[in-house]
């Protein structure tokens, strides 16, 4: 039986968790005083020896990409926290953001110190001006106890952190966007390669990370490499906040060595709300491909999440019980993604308005099985073919419910309207 292991999240239910004082209490920026006496390099090794991925959803190994950095060049390098987190079902970051501000602050200067620069942003949704404050704050305590600024701690090492608002657009997540719009412009993904590691920021060497992620390095330093690595599974090291929303009893964050199953994460949670059974859920936020009660113990670790079929994405698991419509939840998130589609290149810009204008006909029952096949042939033409991965990201959940409910859909042509009774679900009004 895997049990909890509350590291980033230990401190969310006192008061003043966010307070310097409080994370100081509980042994706060003692990780910061070990780095600064290690070398740069050897903070380096000791991430990649740990295992850590990247918590943003594409688990791509962060000590590898830091070790991405050109050994020299004419620009600065910086480092970019990706705080935009904006994916459906996706609520980790804003709420360790909020709860624990100072753990991510002290894995920024850690990082920062690791890859040499001198120059931090964290770059956050604009539509949550509670969390911008909470982090303006928790820098400006950090500035005051001399942990930012110049000569930190009396070292010689000097570091800005800048925490900058975006203006509230999903595609700014994505890291080039996000680069663009940090820079002023207009957020959309950028030609990879060169990926950022080369020519990020101000064309300088960029690291980009996702929150959780750099909020992990402190811990790593303070315990030890082989500390983190003995949790989770062989390739999927560590532990991972995991977000359950929904129809389940107790919602929330649940942090966890990877590799748990959503079996046990609803033991922990108290099931499914009383009197339902599981129907359909996401394991790592909408664009993920959608799975089903037969997909409960697969261990929720990269590898196995992608043997079954999908993604361990962002570790947003959206339950829904029997009496929610599929292909309304389906409905929904399309019309968010030709909402937040950039418009940059054909497939996504217009193929997630087909999905949303079929969908709705589908939907009210409006439709006949030819249509399911359009609909695939139609996702076909977005998935690797979109110039960035919010369109590959939309075609998950029309493709996996189509796969995995066809009934439903066909049951909506027979009755020439939605099986449903919205009033008994509690998400779809
Ligand atoms: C240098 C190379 N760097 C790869 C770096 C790259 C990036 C990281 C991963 O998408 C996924 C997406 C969403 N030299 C490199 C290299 N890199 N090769 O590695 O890159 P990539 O392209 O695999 O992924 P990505 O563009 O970061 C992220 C999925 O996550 N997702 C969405 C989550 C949404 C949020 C949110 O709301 N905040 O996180 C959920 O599943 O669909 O597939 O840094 O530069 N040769
Ligand atoms: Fe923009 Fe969508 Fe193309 Fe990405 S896939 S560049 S979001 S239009």
């Amino acid at each position: 039986m895997t049990t909890l292991t509350p590291i980033l999240t230990r401190n969310w239910d006192q008061p003043d968790s966010f307070t310097r004082a409080a994370y100081e209490r509980e042994g706060g920026y003692k990780a910061l005083r070990t780095a600064l006496g290690m070398e740069p390099d050897d903070i380096v090794q000791a991430v990649k020896d740990s295992g850590l991925r990247g918590r943003g959803g594409a688990g791509f190994p962060t000590g590898m990409k830091w070790g991405f950095l050109p050994p020299s060049s004419p620009n600065p390098r910086y480092l970019v926290v990706n705080a935009d987190e904006s994916e459906p079902g996706t609520c980790k970051d804003i709420p360790l953001m909020m709860a624990n501000p100072h753990v991510l602050v002290e894995g920024v200067i850690i990082s920062s110190f690791a890859i040499r620069s001198n120059h931090a942003f964290i770059y956050v949704r604009g539509e949550v001006l509670h969390v911008i404050r909470r982090l303006q704050q928790a820098v400006a305590e950090a500035y005051e106890a001399g942990y930012l600024g110049r000569d930190i701690l009396g070292t010689g090492y000097d570091l800005d952190l800048v925490v900058h608002a975006g203006a509230g657009a999903y595609i700014c997540g994505e890291e080039t966007a996000l680069l663009d719009s940090l820079e002023g412009f207009r957020g959309q993904p950028r030609l990879k390669p060169p990926f950022p590691a080369v020519a990020g920021l101000y064309g300088g060497p960029t690291v980009i990370n996702n929150v959780e992620s750099i909020s992990s390095v402190p811990s790593i330093v303070a315990n030890g490499a082989d500390w983190f690595a003995s949790m989770g599974t062989e390739k999927s090291q560590g532990y991972g906040i995991f977000s359950l929303s929904g129809h389940v009893t107790r919602p929330g964050q649940y942090e966890a060595p990877l590799g748990i199953t959503l079996r046990e994460l609803l033991d922990m949670a108290g099931g499914i709300r009383e009197g339902h059974r599981l129907k359909f859920w996401t394991p790592g936020g909408s664009s993920t491909p959608i799975f089903t009660d037969e997909h409960l113990d697969v261990p929720l670790d990269f590898e196995s999440v992608a043997g079954a079929g999908s993604m361990l994405g962002t570790r947003a698991l959206q339950i829904f019980d029997e009496t929610t419509c599929v292909v309304r939840a389906v409905l929904r998130w399309s019309e968010f993604y030709a909402h937040e589609s950039c418009g940059k290149c054909t497939p996504c810009r217009e193929g997630t308005y087909w999905y949303k204008q079929m969908l709705k006909r589908l939907e009210a029952g409006q439709g006949e099985e030819k249509d399911l096949e359009t609909l695939l042939d139609l996702s076909d033409n977005i998935l690797g073919r979109s110039f960035c991965a919010l369109g590959d990201g939309a075609t998950s959940p029309v493709v996996s419910s189509i796969k995995l409910f066809r009934d439903e859909y066909l049951k909506h042509f027979e009755l020439g309207g939605c099986p449903f009774d919205p009033a008994k679900s509690t998400l779809w009004g």
